[in-house]
């Protein structure tokens, strides 16, 4: 099965995501660590990357299709994908569509973390003393949240009309929405 997981900045996608590819032997596929992993390499495309990362917008839907495309094309991932943070807006979403189709692929389910600015900000300000992430300050996530609602709301209702969506309460515990998770993916 290939799945998405969506929700707001800090919504805990990534903690959620690394849970289920354990579980259930998928493999997590996360356009922010993609970013990331180019951002370490010191490219020309890494510190344009980052420029965009560290103002709280989304980075070009060009860059970040032709990063997650390689996984989609690998017969090694084919059907066992989760896309943690992609899409994150209405041209990504139609374009993982495509994408999919292309290589003969399906969403079977989305999964969306719903999640309040409190919790977000009381998250976020927690990993950055953890990780030390540049876009981990308190000015840069409620900007990140900011985009997440212009750019990326507007895509739960295409998942809504196509029947996949599936609302988690995102607020929980991590083991509270591990199992909540489980559930869901076990009953498809
Ligand atoms: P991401 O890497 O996706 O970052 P995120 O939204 O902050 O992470 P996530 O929701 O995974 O939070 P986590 O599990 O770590 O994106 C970073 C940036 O990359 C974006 O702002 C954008 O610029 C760019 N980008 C990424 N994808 C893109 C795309 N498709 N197009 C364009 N640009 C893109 O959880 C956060 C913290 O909370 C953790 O410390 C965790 O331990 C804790 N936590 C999680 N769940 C919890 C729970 N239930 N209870 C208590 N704590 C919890």
């Amino acid at each position: 099965m290939n799945l998405v997981i969506f929700g707001p900045p800090g919504a805990g996608k990534g903690t959620q995501s690394k849970f289920i590819a354990s579980k259930f032997n998928l493999h997590q596929l996360s356009t922010g660590d993609l970013l990331r992993k180019e951002i370490k390499n010191k490219s020309i495309l890494g510190s344009t990357i980052s420029e965009i990362i560290n103002k709280g917008e989304l980075v070009s839907d060009k860059i970040v299709s032709d990063l997650i495309e390689k996984f989609i094309s690998s017969k090694n991932y084919k059907n066992r994908l989760i896309f943690d943070g992609y899409p994150r807006n209405i041209n990504q979403a139609i374009n993982l569509d495509n994408l999919l189709k292309k290589y003969d692929q399906k969403i079977d389910v989305v999964l969306e973390l719903s999640v309040g600015l409190k919790t977000i900000k009381k998250r976020i300000s927690e990993r950055q003393t953890q990780e030390n992430r540049s876009d981990d300050s308190q000015e840069i996530a409620t900007r990140r949240f900011e985009t997440y609602e212009k750019s990326t709301e507007p895509v739960i209702d295409y998942y809504k009309k196509s029947k996949l969506l599936k609302v988690i309460n995102g607020e929980g515990s991590i083991d509270e929405i591990n199992v909540e998770i489980s559930d869901i993916i076990e009953g498809i």
